[in-house]
């Protein structure tokens, strides 16, 4: 699979997002069509050290199961040392281009909050972009003001063509929206950590709107 058709629904998810087993909630998300994931253990209540590491494995062995990228948020070292196959970094981390030499080709996504911010990244090497936040949000305490999917149509249109995944408050009902400004997916944390049972839902609102544009 490309990278694009990765991007359709990409699960972030540590576990202080879970009501129960972060394991078990990422394989039925899995099983309801989630196509890329992201290692997130960021905030209150979550692990560090050695309970953060078996929990990072075991989550990597369950996307191996599904042929599905493993991205690891921040931490480029342990990306390394398990053999991830990519990092999710944000403006504030490390310098991108210091990133990108440290991962060769492996995949490296940036967090992008306007049209600036999406053209430096391109030009240092990103992979794909994660722009948001698309709407209100309570999962993300340092969250910037809401951009909404207005903010992926303005990338479009100054030719910015690099994959992107909007992110923040993305649900079921509203992410025809974040389709239709241009993304290439959605990037989802409490819509599915909340009710995996649910991914199914999601899942088809992704591929529905990317039926209709074409
Ligand atoms: N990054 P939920 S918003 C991790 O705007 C993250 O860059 C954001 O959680 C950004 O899907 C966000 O539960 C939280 O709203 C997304």
């Amino acid at each position: 699979m490309n990278l694009r058709d990765s991007l359709k629904l990409y699960f972030v998810m540590g576990s202080q997002n879970c009501e129960r087993s972060p394991v078990d909630v990422l394989e039925e998300a899995l099983s309801g069509g989630v196509t890329m994931f992201q290692f997130r253990e960021k905030g209150n209540r979550c692990l560090e050290g050695k309970p953060m590491m078996e929990l990072a494995l075991e989550l990597q062995h369950v996307c191996q199961k599904y042929r599905v990228p493993f991205i690891i948020n921040d931490d480029v070292e342990l990306a390394l040392k398990m053999g991830a196959d990519g990092v999710h970094i944000g403006q504030e981390d490390e310098s991108i281009g210091a990133v990108r030499k440290k991962l060769g080709d492996k995949i490296l996504g940036i967090s992008a909050h306007n049209v600036r911010e999406a053209q430096l990244a391109l030009e240092s090497g990103a992979d794909y972009l994660g722009v948001g936040p698309m709407f209100q949000t309570t999962t993300k305490n340092d969250c910037r003001p809401v951009q909404g999917p207005k903010v992926i149509e303005s990338m479009r249109k100054m030719g910015i063509r690099l994959p992107v995944v909007g992110i923040g408050g993305i649900h079921s009902g509203n992410v025809h929206k974040v389709m239709e400004a241009g993304s290439d997916g959605v990037a989802v944390i409490s819509a599915i950590s909340k009710h995996p049972e649910r991914t199914h839902t999601l899942f088809q609102g992704v591929q529905d709107s990317l039926l209709k544009s074409f």
